[in-house]
């Protein structure tokens, strides 16, 4: 599919806000790629197409999720929303014809991350973090900063901000983003 058409198309299934986020971590994406050595062109579609599942009614993510066959842990039943990634990559596979491995899981991992990301997932954490329509966070800009000298210590960084702010909000926390950031903490300890 074309840029175009996965334009036209994703502007039908997000709000505007959403839409525009989602512009705005295509080419955060790029120029983090452009830094890193990967694929500019995948990283650009793996950026646009990331939410593209996002603005679904939580009760529909469940229930596309469930036809679909996408496995659904604990901490996803309570909290749908957090499906998005996963129904996002399917969505990307089966109505954006896109193929590629890299940009799927990118996609599927975008909310919570995983242990060993592949450079794709890192950029894609991080450019939805930091993009720049993103309201003001807790220390946004050192994250910025971060995410173009060390890619690995911004994503430490986005994972115990996020967190701390869910602690803060005592919300269900899925057990991937704990899993994800206890690898990176003990990751740099090693170093
Ligand atoms: O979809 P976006 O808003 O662009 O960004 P996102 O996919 O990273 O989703 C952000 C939301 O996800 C934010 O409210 C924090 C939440 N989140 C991230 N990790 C977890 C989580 N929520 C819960 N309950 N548990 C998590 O582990
Ligand atoms: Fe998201
Ligand atoms: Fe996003």
């Amino acid at each position: 599919m074309e840029r175009k058409d996965m334009l036209d198309k994703l502007k039908s299934k997000l709000t505007e806000k959403r839409f525009i986020h989602s512009i705005g971590v295509e080419y955060t994406a790029a120029c983090l790629a452009m830094r890193y050595g990967a694929d500019v062109q995948k990283a650009r579609i793996a950026g646009l197409l990331h939410d593209n599942a996002k603005c679904l009614p939580i009760e529909d993510k469940l229930k596309k999720c469930e036809k679909f066959d996408l496995p659904i842990n604990e901490c996803e039943r309570k909290n749908p929303d957090l499906l998005h990634g996963k129904l996002g990559a399917y969505y990307a596979r089966e109505k954006y014809g896109i193929k590629d491995q890299e940009i799927l899981d990118a996609i599927t991992y975008h909310t919570t991350g995983r242990p060993a990301m592949t450079l794709m997932d890192k950029i894609i954490f991080v450019a939805d973090y930091i993009e720049p329509n993103r309201k003001i966070i807790f220390e946004l800009p050192e994250i910025r900063m971060e995410a173009f000298t060390d890619i690995d210590e911004c994503v430490i960084h986005i994972l115990k901000n996020t967190l701390e702010y869910l602690d803060g909000k005592t919300d269900i926390i899925d057990e991937m983003t704990e899993k994800t950031h206890k690898y990176y903490t003990e990751l740099r300890i090693q170093s």
